[in-house]
């Protein structure tokens, strides 16, 4: 935003140019460093998504909309997809923001035993009866 607010005072300058040949170098001048602000913002923002595949117990779409639900809902998750067939989640994320321990955490919190950690066994008996999956021992 700072460099609108040159640019624009930039501009209120021009007329002050009292050539037009000058005026014509600064607005090209000014021009070449706005493209490139444009094009060095562009890259800056554009986040490199990570893929990950884990195992999630669960066994119904009750379950798949709870799992998914709570991995959207970490910070830089962009795509969560649970497989209620063989329980493999596949997520899409930024690593700057976020890992695949973070989600992972954040699903067993809500009764879901993941690859990498187990839910509490009073978050798993919080779960809805039709939603209490077989536990792996
Ligand atoms: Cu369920």
């Amino acid at each position: 935003m700072l460099f609108f607010h040159i640019l624009i005072g930039a501009l209120y300058l021009l007329p002050l140019a009292s050539n037009i040949l000058i005026m014509m170098k600064i607005i090209k001048t000014l021009s070449l460093i706005f493209l490139t602000f444009v094009c060095l913002t562009a890259f800056a923002q554009k986040p490199k998504w990570e893929k990950a595949t884990f195992k999630v117990s669960g066994n119904c779409e009750m379950c798949k909309t709870k799992i998914e639900t709570s991995a959207k809902g970490i910070e830089g998750v962009k795509t969560a997809k649970w497989n209620v067939v063989n329980g493999k989640m596949k997520v899409k994320f930024n690593p700057e923001i976020t890992n695949t321990d973070k989600i992972q955490k954040t699903i067993a919190s809500i009764g879901y035993d993941t690859e990498k950690y187990k839910a509490t066994d009073e978050d798993y008996n919080n779960l809805h009866y039709c939603c209490k999956y077989e536990r792996e021992q």
